[in-house]
């Protein structure tokens, strides 16, 4: 596939104080791949940091949620294929262009990384490594997909599927209910991915945060 075109593919970026995070993301994207940063009104110097990079266009997301800022940055990006991760440095960039191209080889609809590949040390503590394992088990179970890891936030997939395949949630639980939702609907490959620590303050709490998205499974099986 030809990545010459900018406007065909697009990384989607949800940042809320990200500034060490993004500083390092930035460096590590290739030239051919188009950036829109979804930020949630930050405090620290990320936006300071976005406004200077030429590749990046930025909207601000002011309503929360991580579920909220990919909404808007699905709504607002006019790219044909759209690749998702987190400001923190913690997932691959440089494996972007090698899946796109599976993508399209492949004729997939649907790319979600699994960081169970190569969990590089100190990239996940052991109680999030436990929720993980709880989360998927549990979605595998309760929608008879067979997924590895039901949490990455690194996706790789056409816009034209989002018309059948997007979440409702807000929060945390549209990394979950997205992959379910195409696991379901699409063509889809789960690939392993190396996973690195993140840069920056942790914010989530695990088990708080993981309690809420194991509960999410719950009510979206009453949906679908
Ligand atoms: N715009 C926006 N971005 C958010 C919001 N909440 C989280 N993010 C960003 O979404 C991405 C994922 O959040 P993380 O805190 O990394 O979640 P996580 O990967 O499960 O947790 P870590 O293991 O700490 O990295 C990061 O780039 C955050 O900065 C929000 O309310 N609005
Ligand atoms: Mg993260």
């Amino acid at each position: 596939m030809n990545l010459n075109k900018r406007a065909e593919v697009e990384l989607i970026m949800p940042t809320l104080n990200e500034e060490k995070g993004i500083k390092e993301v930035f460096k590590r994207i290739p030239e051919t791949v188009g950036l829109l940063i979804v930020d949630g009104n930050s405090n620290d110097g990320t936006l300071e940091i976005v406004r200077k990079n030429k590749q990046a266009r930025l909207i601000i997301e002011k309503r929360k949620g991580y579920g909220r800022a990919y909404k808007t940055g699905f709504e607002k990006t006019k790219a044909e294929i759209i690749v998702t991760m987190d400001g923190d440095a913690s997932y691959p960039t440089e494996e972007i262009e090698r899946l796109v191209e599976m993508l399209e080889r492949e004729k997939l609809d649907f790319i979600t990384c699994n960081r169970f590949g190569k969990l590089e040390e100190g990239s996940m503590s052991r109680i999030n490594l436990l929720g993980n394992m709880i989360l998927t088990m549990t979605a595998n179970v309760l929608f008879s997909i067979n997924l590895k890891d039901s949490q990455s936030g690194m996706w790789v997939f056409r816009k034209k599927i989002l018309k059948d395949i997007m979440p409702e949630s807000d929060g945390m639980a549209f990394s979950q209910e997205i992959k379910i939702r195409a696991f379901k609907k699409v063509k889809c490959k789960e690939v392993p991915i190396t996973y690195s620590e993140r840069i920056g303050r942790k914010k989530l709490n695990a088990f708080r945060d993981g309690l809420k998205n194991l509960m999410e499974l719950f009510k979206l099986r009453l949906k679908i």
